[in-house]
């Protein structure tokens, strides 16, 4: 209770002033702009990158090893990437068929990828590497035309003005009692965000995390205690066609432009993330990692098949969402080689059956044991997952034709009475989703 308090008198000064602004929240016309070509791009790659690739077990290490903040920052001292090549992971990810890239500014840890101004701690003023690891990225996406997202973590382990403290990091030796500036910390992030949306040119999304920290208060209380829609205004202010998302497991607040999901697809909740949210009219995405971890994990061997990932692609896709497939980089700043194999036989995939997923909205078959199915206007994309001799779909529109969509071989069919019959040749070359195209008159 002391807690709620705190918050709500530490966060209602500044929230109230923008609060009514963002509550009756109309997005700009650049900004429904953007969010249409984001759900256009049905694929993007999420970068997980940080001090902690250097432990090589995941982004929590800090709070699953209880590290010391103090302790951990010396981690900084040795982050010299050398094999970082900003342009080669953009030419890998955009061969990969994704359309977008998230990447990490700043985690949980604390550890800015950026120069600031408002923590020395970040790749350029804390390292011996001294390079801003996000300029390089963002001209690398200038010049290979692909468009650059910004996680940023609401959660800090390391900072003191992390105050209170929330569920997690309570062993990385933050002192438990009031010793933090909870409005000081608003301010930094503030900072942050500016430096953010003002130093690396268009930002196409900034991809919010850690609300769920402090849960213990309900969904209502979230925005006043985090200043989210201060946050917000700031942004929108700074980049009308900057898409607000935030990855706090509830139903979307005013302001966010975008519905995430973790680990699962709308809907579903396999995870235990998404209990908590409904599907929103937001463009909706939905964030995988490809083996069990977000950063790099040097003992997870766990990797889905790139038949997986594919097949994982057209189910957001039919769910109409985008996927958002995560990639922890190594220490040395090379993508594992696991990731690589697999991101170049999606793009292999996508370079065939692009017109499927690209632009497409949900399907108008739910999903079926055979598999999904995605739409763009007059067609209608069958994913099939599994060999089927022949289909029986219902079907009100009339077919003019129907075909495969790899190499535009027709299939026979007939429709009598709303009721479409396909007979489905079998064939010989294995693919994770053979895409047949229904199209109406
Ligand atoms: C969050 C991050 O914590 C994680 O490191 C990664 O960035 C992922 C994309 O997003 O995942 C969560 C969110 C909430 C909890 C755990 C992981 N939780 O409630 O314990």
């Amino acid at each position: 209770m002391k807690r709620i308090l705190f918050f709500l008198v530490a966060a209602s000064l500044c929230a109230a002033v923008s609060a009514s602004a963002q509550e009756g929240y109309v997005p700009s016309a650049e900004n429904l702009a953007a969010r249409e070509r984001f759900a256009g791009d049905r694929f993007g790659i999420f970068i997980h990158w940080g001090l902690y690739a250097q432990p090589g077990r995941g982004e929590w290490v800090m709070q699953q090893q209880n590290i010391d903040y103090r302790e951990y920052a010396r981690l900084a001292n040795s982050f010299y990437p050398s094999k970082f090549d900003a342009r080669a992971w953009v030419r890998a990810i955009k061969a990969g068929g994704a359309r977008y890239i998230t990447i990490t500014s700043r985690h949980h840890d604390g550890f800015s990828l950026f120069r600031s101004a408002a923590t020395p701690y970040n790749a350029v003023d804390g390292t011996p590497f001294g390079r801003d690891i996000l300029a390089e990225l963002a001209e690398a996406c200038r010049e290979e035309g692909i468009r650059l997202h910004f996680y940023y973590s609401h959660v800090d382990w390391g900072r003191l003005d992390y105050w209170p403290r929330g569920r997690t990091g309570l062993g990385t030796g933050r002192p438990e009692g009031n010793a933090g500036d909870w409005a000081h910390y608003q301010e930094f992030m503030k900072a942050q965000l500016t430096e953010l949306l003002t130093q690396y040119g268009p930002v196409g999304a900034i991809w919010f995390d850690g609300v769920w920290d402090h849960d213990a208060e309900p969904r209502e209380a979230q925005p006043a205690i985090w200043g989210l829609y201060d946050q917000y205004a700031l942004i929108h202010r700074l980049q009308p066609g900057c898409l607000v998302g935030n990855n706090h497991h509830l139903d979307p607040f005013p302001g966010e432009d975008i519905q995430i999901f973790e680990k699962d697809v709308p809907g579903e909740n396999e995870a235990g993330f998404s209990g908590g949210q409904g599907i929103s009219r937001l463009p909706l995405e939905t964030c995988q990692t490809m083996n069990n971890s977000w950063g790099y994990n040097i003992t997870d061997r766990s990797y889905k098949s790139a038949d997986d990932l594919i097949r994982y692609l057209a189910r957001t896709a039919a769910k109409g969402a985008n996927l958002l497939l995560n990639i922890g980089p190594r220490p040395d700043g090379t993508l594992p080689d696991e990731a690589l194999e697999r991101l170049a036989e999606i793009g292999r995939w996508l370079s065939v059956n692009g017109d499927s997923i690209y632009g497409t909205q949900a399907g108008d078959i739910e999903e079926q044991p055979w598999g999904v199915s995605s739409r763009k206007g007059k067609v209608l994309y069958l994913h099939l997952f599994r060999p089927v001799e022949s289909l029986q779909l219902e079907l009100a529109e009339k077919v003019r034709s129907v075909a495969f969509l790899a190499d535009g071989k027709p299939l026979p069919f007939t429709q009598k009475k709303g009721m479409v019959s396909l007979t489905i040749p079998s064939s010989a070359d294995a693919t994770p989703d053979r895409v047949i195209a229904i199209t109406f008159r």
